[in-house]
């Protein structure tokens, strides 16, 4: 016998999805097509989907050149983090997606953004998403979905880490006074 709760009993803890994509696929077509085609996957007997913001259109950071598809989902599940970073990988592959160079073009990338339970940290998952509060594309679509939450870190709500990135930073009046 075993002690560990079996997934299907666990309590249900909220998750929210990033969805990006910069690459057509030979099926599903455009990236906007691609998120439509990842959330439909998403969606399983232990993924529930509560919400999902309008698909964005963005423009590249980083190296790649090809503007991106973002959207953010909010589900329910009783996976742990681990297995639902698993989880994933998993659709990720199944969409076709190349690993190897990082912030390359890609069919499909899934992020874990936040989790009900807080803070995760281990080596190959960090929750809540180390770049969220820098990132428009992300920070835009989840405050539709979920504009209340609050990084477990800082203690800001979304709709204030929103409000930051998008507020115009103080010119520093000493520049090109000389
Ligand atoms: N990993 C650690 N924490 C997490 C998490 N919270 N969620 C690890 C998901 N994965 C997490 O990720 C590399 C490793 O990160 C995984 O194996 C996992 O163990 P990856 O998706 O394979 O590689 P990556 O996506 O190339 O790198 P990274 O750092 O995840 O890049 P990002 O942050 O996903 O950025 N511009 C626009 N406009 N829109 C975009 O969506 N995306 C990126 C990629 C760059 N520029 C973009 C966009
Ligand atoms: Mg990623």
């Amino acid at each position: 016998m075993t002690s560990a709760t079996p997934a299907s009993k666990a309590p249900l803890a909220l998750y929210a999805i990033g969805l990006g994509s910069n690459r057509r696929h030979v099926r599903h077509g455009n990236p906007r097509h691609i998120l439509l085609a990842a959330l439909d996957a998403l969606e399983s007997d232990d993924i529930e989907p509560v919400d999902v913001s309008p698909i964005i259109a963005s423009d590249p950071i980083g190296p790649s050149r090809r503007r991106y598809a973002n959207a953010v989902a909010l589900v329910a599940s009783p996976l742990s983090p681990p297995e639902m970073l698993d989880r994933l990988q998993g659709i990720e592959v199944e969409f076709g997606r190349r690993t190897g160079q990082r912030w390359s073009a890609r069919t499909l990338d899934l992020d874990i953004l936040l989790w009900s339970g807080g803070a995760w940290s281990r080596a190959d998952l960090t929750i809540p998403h180390p770049a969220i509060a820098e990132r428009a594309f992300v920070l835009g679509p989840l405050r539709t979905v979920a504009p209340g939450w609050r990084h477990p870190l800082t203690a800001r709500t979304v709709r204030q880490l929103a409000a930051r990135l998008i507020r115009p930073k103080p010119v520093d009046q000493s520049a090109g006074a000389h």
